[in-house]
């Protein structure tokens, strides 16, 4: 298998991150004087034509096996693919280190591309400082319509999961993908079990982490879905590049555009989703 080069670095004063050309995939970020706010499987692989179990993948142009059920890769070709990067900048009073990539159907292997024959323009700028922000334009530069799922779909680094609250989907609609029921959320989501959870929402949501004494913040424009996933134990030992204990140190909390929300565009039009991270001290006092 051919290993992955190593990751750009995205470094200004405020804060610094790294981001791989390979998938678009941004691996780290971490304000100034904060400790990681992205979390990275132990037994994540780095070879080309894999998945990174960690950091940001981005699924599309469908999420899991597609609303058909059956479309493989899973989470789409996005991830496993070459972007082009096409600039990159680093701010030196300290506001954020850009970099931005490009992706159109001419870089995806005409074998997947027989699962999505659109052409399309991907563009993704990532902007790593104090936040993080990440947006995903994707353009129908075709003749015809098209549908696609999205998903920037986000590993937290959290100090013990069972102890963190998520809050902000109070009253959300969800569909839980574990009992394959249609929910609606009451209060903050613990975590006590395998959770794996489409909601509906167009809100920010906020991770509260007692362990590690900090919130992290989820804000985000264009998506009308947010996905929760912790794998718990036996989905931990059942994944190769997850270790059996690391459930404990991670949830995904993703913005995405999927199922019913799934995009339509029709020819020349373009939509941009955008997440921004940021992170607090939990204030001692609360
Ligand atoms: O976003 C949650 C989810 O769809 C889960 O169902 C689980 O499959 C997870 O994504 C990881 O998917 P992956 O293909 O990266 O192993």
């Amino acid at each position: 298998m051919t290993r992955l080069p190593a990751p750009l670095t995205l470094s200004c004063p405020a804060g610094s991150g790294a981001v791989r050309t390979y998938g678009a995939h941004v691996m780290s970020w971490a304000p100034t004087g904060f400790d990681p706010v992205l979390w990275v499987s132990s037994r994540a692989k780095d070879s080309v034509g894999e998945a990174i179990r960690g950091g940001v993948p981005i699924c599309f142009p469908w999420f899991g096996p597609g609303r058909s059920g059956d479309l493989k890769p899973a989470h789409g070709f996005a991830r496993i693919t070459e972007w082009k990067l096409a600039d990159r900048t680093s701010d030196n009073d300290g506001a954020a280190a850009t970099a931005r990539f490009i992706l159109t159907h001419e870089d995806i292997n005409p074998q997947l591309r027989s699962v999505f024959p659109h052409p399309f323009r991907a563009a993704y700028t990532v902007a790593a400082g104090a936040e993080l922000s990440m947006s995903l334009t994707v353009t129908n530069t075709g003749p015809t319509a098209f549908e696609f799922e999205e998903a920037l779909h986000t590993y937290l680094s959290v100090g013990d999961s069972r102890r963190i609250s998520i809050e902000g989907l109070d009253g959300a609609r969800y569909f839980d993908k574990v009992t394959q029921q249609q929910q609606e959320q009451a209060g903050p989501i613990a975590i006590t079990d395998e959770t794996d959870r489409v909601y509906y929402s167009d809100g920010t949501v906020q991770v509260k982490d007692p362990a590690m004494g900090r919130t992290l913040t989820v804000a985000k424009e264009g998506s009308d879905n947010t996905v929760v996933w912790n794998p718990w134990t036996e989905k931990s030992k059942a994944m190769g590049d997850f270790a059996d204990d690391e459930w404990q140190s991670m949830v995904c909390v993703e913005t995405a555009n999927v199922l019913d929300n799934a995009v339509r565009l029709d020819a020349g039009e373009s939509h941009t989703m955008t997440q921004i991270l940021s992170v607090s001290l939990n204030s001692l006092l609360r």
